[in-house]
């Protein structure tokens, strides 16, 4: 019998792999959590349905989301990620020679614990020296460390379960607030081609507290569409700028990617400026 997995990317459209082997399917404190064997992407991810990383297209998400900001801001010592319990963009973070720390606030254990059983790719980073893992709610988290990250990653899900509070002027405010003064603040933010609502939230959201906000993309042929957004807010650094950067070993960030990626297409130039 042939099993498939398919996630509803909207109503009208579903997104299937075929699937060799599920590996776990089961309901934690705060969504459904499912690791299943693919035939074309390598072992999956998904919550709540939705898939959350692959091991062979994982990289292209982990690298974007980290180092365009890793290597647009001068000295990104202290960093923070949100979300992101699988390890990914964490590996990246303490993978890059100018951070001294990385802190993981993640509010599922249960989806650390499924790296650590089924990704090794990812949750390598867990073990690293520069590496700090918190089992905790991050909005709580960033309330209380006031002026000390340099950057401050938000590696969720779709807003909706527990994420729902990660897309708020709320928390964008005290994201500002635990900061250092030239700090920076880095979001997922969806798809243009379905989700211009969610990049509308995050961006004018972000614009609210921070002096600059920038849009940019990449290219994942998992998420909803294949094309994602990323939405930057800075202190005091433009992003959108040369940098003569780390990139050793990436698979898809390099320097000349990190000035396209803030090259927007018209119709997502129309999202965020309406
Ligand atoms: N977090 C963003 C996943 C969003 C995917 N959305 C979807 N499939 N509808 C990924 C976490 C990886 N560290």
């Amino acid at each position: 019998m042939e099993l498939w997995v398919t996630e509803y990317q909207t109503p009208a459209l579903g997104f299937s792999c075929k699937v060799t082997q599920t590996l776990r399917a089961r309901r934690t404190r705060f969504q459904h959590l499912a690791v299943v064997e693919t035939e074309q992407f390598g072992r999956m991810l998904l919550l709540d349905g939705m898939v959350q990383t692959t091991e062979q297209d994982e990289w292209v998400y982990h690298e974007m989301i980290s180092l365009v900001a890793l290597n647009a801001h001068p000295h990104p010592e202290q960093v923070l990620i949100i979300g992101g319990g699988d390890g990914g963009t964490l590996r990246e973070v303490v993978g890059h020679p100018g951070v001294k720390r990385g802190v993981l606030v993640e509010i599922d254990e249960e989806v650390v614990q499924a790296s650590r059983d089924f990704f090794p790719e990812l949750c390598c980073a867990f073990s690293h020296p520069k590496a700090e893992l918190i089992i905790r709610d991050g909005t709580e988290y960033v309330k209380e460390n006031q002026a000390c990250f340099d950057i401050v990653i938000v590696d969720s899900t779709e807003p909706v379960g527990p994420a729902v509070k990660l897309f708020s002027p709320e928390f964008y405010r005290d994201v500002y607030s635990s900061l250092k003064e030239d700090g920076m603040l880095v979001v997922q933010s969806e798809s243009p081609f379905f989700n211009a609502d969610v990049i509308k939230m995050a961006y004018q959201g972000i614009k609210q507290s921070f002096p600059i906000t920038e849009l940019y993309l990449a290219s994942i042929p998992t998420y909803p569409s294949g094309l994602w957004s990323f939405t930057i807010g800075s202190k005091r650094y433009n992003p959108v700028c040369p940098v003569s950067s780390h990139h050793q070993g990436c698979k898809y960030y390099n320097p000349q990617v990190h000035e396209a990626a803030f090259r927007l297409p018209g119709f997502v130039r129309r999202i965020i400026e309406d």
